[in-house]
């Protein structure tokens, strides 16, 4: 692994699962080059939520976001490749998917469907520190 090698954990969020986009989210990260090293499907449990969301606890929207992610399977995937975090995140777009640009999982897949924001079928760890914890949960 060079340097620049880095691992992000990708979430293919209930919504993503539900309206099987699974399979095109999954083809986005292969066709950009990098590397799917493992997958697991799995209903999250609130404590694991309250977990990978702990920077978030006390937010208004925290008790919603916990609830809707632990309404369905989840897949959780481990990525590998060059400067992957961030690249990933350019792969998604932005946080809310009515605005996130064209091209983007987000834009191109994504809407307000009710809450606003919270159903943007897929999560991506934000810098190397948070990829190695949610790693950590995720694939414990
Ligand atoms: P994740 O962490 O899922 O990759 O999303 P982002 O990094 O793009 O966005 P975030 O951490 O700000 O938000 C985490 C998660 O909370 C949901 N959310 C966010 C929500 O339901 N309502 C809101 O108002 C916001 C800001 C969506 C993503």
């Amino acid at each position: 692994m060079s340097a620049h090698t880095e691992e992000t954990l990708v979430l293919v969020k209930p919504d993503g699962v539900e309206r099987g986009l699974t399979g095109e989210i999954l083809r986005r990260i292969e066709s950009k080059g990098y590397e799917i090293v493992d997958l697991r499907m799995v209903t999250p449990t609130r404590d694991l939520l309250a977990a990978h969301y702990a920077e978030h606890e006390g937010k208004p929207f925290f008790e919603p976001l916990v609830e809707f992610m632990a309404s369905g399977p989840v897949v959780a995937v481990r990525v590998r490749g060059q400067r992957v975090i961030e690249g990933f995140r350019s792969l998604a777009g932005t946080t809310d998917p009515t605005t996130a640009a064209p091209g983007t999982i987000r834009g191109d897949l994504g809407r307000d469907w009710g809450a606003p924001v919270q159903r943007n079928l897929v999560h991506g760890s934000d810098a190397p520190e948070s990829a190695a914890r949610e790693l950590g949960l995720w694939f414990a």
